[in-house]
């Protein structure tokens, strides 16, 4: 018995040596100290023994047990430092490595020079309206006073989707849908999307972008028009811009005019730019025509109005000093990137 009791001894502390992760010696404790390990089996089949050898057998398998379990202990510890330094050697981070960057997102200029726009608008008590790029024939040519065989209507300019649905070749619709709506005072801009039938080139696209602005109350005049245009001018091109306004014709404005801005990029001198003129065509606007004003339900003896169109990607490109509105709609982020 004592010979079996040191032959575990020996074979449990040899596997303990051997062992290497904390698993296997979960299985050296159970193979020797389990329920049915080797140990217990021993301690069980005790009563077969004569009754004076029980207490010098029981001392000793108690013995042998405590020296496994300190063995086991240790040898545990031993592993869980092992472990440790590992996963410290593993883990290790080089707090000096320079960091990674992470490319941040930009605003595409046409929505820069938008929101700027806006603003200056806001800050004259404008409000911002917007309406459906899919429009009736109604709202984009009837009710703006372009008649039927004006040459804007012409198929070769307008998207027609059927007779009396197209899409809108300026943002002029909404004006008139908030005049249906609205009583005067009515003061907005009306920014988005619009579209023609023309082939892509430097400075065509089939999509571009408008804002248009319209200002109805009682005893608004032209000067109105002008004070408002020169201190949008002078907000968005610098405070030094010169304005003049030209006679023109638009049918939904009476009388109408465009207006040219001093060069941004020659200050007026004169350059490729501007075609050696000193100046920048603009933005149309106008008096709104009184049957315009009766289409939109407002009564012309009462009231008068007057409105403005712009194209954004016009003045985007003044702005940054783009030559080319393929630029504005490639998604090229190399280009867009810069600014
Ligand atoms: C322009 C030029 C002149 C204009 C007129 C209206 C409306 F609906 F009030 F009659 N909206 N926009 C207008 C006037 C647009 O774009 C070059």
């Amino acid at each position: 018995m004592r010979e079996k009791l040191d032959l575990i001894q020996k074979e449990a502390l040899d596997n303990i040596e051997k062992a290497g992760e904390s698993n296997s010696l979960e299985e050296i404790r159970v193979k020797y100290l389990g329920k049915k390990g080797q140990l217990t089996q021993i301690l069980r089949g005790m009563g077969k023994l004569a009754p004076e050898e029980r207490p010098v057998v029981g001392q000793l398998a108690n013995q042998v047990r405590q020296v496994i379990e300190s063995k086991l202990t240790e040898k545990g510890r031993e592993i869980e430092e092992i472990v440790l330094a590992k996963r410290l050697k593993e883990e290790s981070i080089d707090v000096t490595l320079p960091g990674k960057k992470p490319s941040l997102g930009k605003l595409h200029p046409l929505t820069t020079v938008l929101n700027q726009i806006t603003e200056i608008f806001l800050g004259m008590g404008f409000d911002v309206a917007e309406g459906p790029e899919i429009e009736l024939d109604y709202y984009n040519f009837e009710a703006l006073n372009i008649p039927k065989n004006h040459p804007a209507r012409d198929t070769q300019d307008t998207f027609y989707i059927n007779e009396n649905i197209l899409l809108r070749t300026h943002t002029s619709p909404t004006q008139i849908r908030t005049m249906e709506v609205q009583e005067p005072p009515i003061k907005i801009i009306v920014p988005g999307r619009v579209y023609r039938s023309d082939a892509v080139d430097a400075t065509h696209s089939p999509i571009f972008h408008q804002i248009e602005g319209l200002v109805v109350d009682k005893n608004i005049t032209m000067g109105d028009l002008k004070g408002v245009l020169d201190v949008f001018a002078k907000a968005i091109f610098g405070p030094k811009t010169r304005t003049r306004f030209r006679p023109h014709h638009f049918p939904f404005t009476e009388p109408s005019a465009e207006m040219d801005v001093s060069c941004v990029t020659c200050d007026g001198q004169g350059c490729r730019i501007c075609s050696n003129t000193g100046w920048i065509e603009i933005l149309g606007a106008g008096m709104v025509h009184p049957k315009v004003l009766e289409y939109g339900n407002i009564d012309p003896n009462e009231y008068t109005g007057f409105a403005f169109g712009m194209g954004l990607d016009r003045i985007v490109n003044q702005i940054y000093g783009i030559d080319d509105i393929r630029l504005l709609y490639e998604n090229d982020i190399r280009f867009l990137s810069q600014f």
